[in-house]
């Protein structure tokens, strides 16, 4: 290779290659990203980035945790998959430990996300029909407007962003949509209908843009669910796992919904792995055979979840997370007095956004994250005028300093 081609931006050639061959179904920020290790990743020309999306709060743990990736190779070098027609050594072992971490009689592993919105919406409807006595085919579940729970066809369904379901009907039937943070509306709805089986709603709403409702909103909400005997359904996966700073959102108004909903961070962002947690109540009322699926629960997944939330606990990142995001919050009110392009900070722990001042389909915020990516940083625009600013549990304080530094040297220059 001579000199020349070894300066050029290499870039292109692979966004091309995706471009050419890959479905259409992203609008990725224009970097080709090849290494990661903690709070960094590097791109295909050397160029090195903090990462302040952590991969949609994926990463917590930061970039190829040695402890989690030792544990990855380890157990892959032993057993993979067994499927569920067999035992394998390590499920129960993992089921254990969460179990016991998050307090719940029982746990159901599965992949992705969306697998486990899914799963605790069939457990929230054969519980109805076992539990509650709902009348066959009657089960209706609530979901809040805003909300962002995946991809599939029943979840979208409940969407009310027509980017996620225009254009996939017909829907599931049985759901229903209430406004957000609105307790009010929530118990008209749970008292107009006797079929009202569960509510499923994220205790931050990060597609939204990181809408952190009122305080004391989701204490109501668990007494409304018991009150009018509603299954209260967190989705946890983006907020989990020490991203808001508590292992889980819902601790900071010290409740306990009757289900659990884990993701991402779960495995370190190194595998997908997704669990539910609930009590046997719940739990049981599905039987050998009515649900499951391939990799669910395999020795693999196992293992490096077992590893991944030790390094959450080990290294103490919940509480860096607190420490790191009340830093954030309090450098950007700061910058906030004396710039106008900012109008607002907003979120918990490490979950943030900022709010730019322009219009929700101005292109401002799509403008501020290339020039944050020009000068070392990756984030990405939500809803045109908000960004997400999240990054790994790791970041140390000198970091977040210098990553502040750029975030506000950057809203300078608009
Ligand atoms: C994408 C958003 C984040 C989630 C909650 C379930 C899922 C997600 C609360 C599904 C997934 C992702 C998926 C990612 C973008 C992303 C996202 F901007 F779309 F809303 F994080 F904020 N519940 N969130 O946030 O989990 O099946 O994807 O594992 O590209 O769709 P999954």
């Amino acid at each position: 290779m001579d000199s020349n081609v070894k300066t050029q931006d290499r870039s292109q050639f692979y966004i091309d290659r995706e471009d050419r061959y890959g479905a259409h179904n992203y609008h990725p920020l224009p970097v080709v990203l090849e290494r990661g290790e903690g709070v960094f990743m590097w791109d295909v020309n050397g160029k090195k980035y903090y990462d302040f999306l952590s991969s949609y709060s994926a990463i917590n743990q930061g970039h190829c945790h040695p402890r989690i990736i030792n544990a990855l190779q380890r157990q892959s070098e032993k057993l993979t998959l067994t499927s569920r027609a067999f035992h394998n050594n390590l499920l129960g072992e993992c089921e254990e430990f969460l179990s016991k971490l998050f307090g719940y009689d029982k746990v159901l592993m599965m992949n992705s996300g969306v697998e486990a919105v899914e799963t605790a919406m069939k457990l929230v409807r054969k519980w109805a029909y076992k539990v509650k006595k709902i009348e066959e085919n009657k089960a209706i579940t609530v979901f809040a407007n805003g909300n962002f729970h995946g991809r599939t066809i029943g979840v979208i369904s409940a969407s009310t962003d027509p980017s996620s379901n225009l254009g996939f009907g017909p829907y599931l039937r049985g759901v229903l949509n209430v406004p957000y943070n609105d307790v009010d509306a929530l118990e008209t709805v749970f008292m107009s209908n006797p079929n009202i089986a569960g509510f499923i709603v994220e205790p931050i709403q990060g597609e939204a843009g990181v809408v952190v409702p009122d305080e004391g909103y989701f204490r109501k909400v668990a007494d409304l669910c018991k009150k009018y005997n509603v299954l209260f359904v967190a989705d946890e996966i983006q907020t989990g796992i020490g991203r808001t700073g508590k292992l889980l959102a819902t601790q900071y108004e010290n409740i306990r919904p009757d289900i659990i909903v884990l993701g991402k961070a779960l495995s370190g962002g190194v595998l997908p792995v997704s669990a539910v947690l609930a009590d046997d109540e719940i739990m049981l009322t599905i039987k050998p055979g009515e649900h499951g699926s391939t990799f669910g629960g395999n020795p693999l997944a196992c293992a490096v979840t077992m590893e991944a939330l030790n390094v959450v606990v080990d290294e103490g990142l919940v509480e860096n997370a607190y420490e790191m995001g009340n830093l954030f919050r309090a450098k950007l009110n700061e910058y906030i007095k004396k710039s106008t392009i900012l109008k607002m900070v907003r979120g918990k722990g490490l979950l943030n956004a900022i709010v730019v001042n322009s219009d929700e389909d101005s292109s401002l915020g799509w403008d501020i994250c290339m020039k944050l990516r020009d000068n070392g940083l990756l984030a990405k625009p939500t809803h045109g005028n908000k960004i997400r600013l999240a990054p790994p549990l790791v970041i140390n304080e000198r970091q977040m300093l210098s990553a502040i530094d750029i975030i506000t040297t950057t809203l300078d220059s608009f």
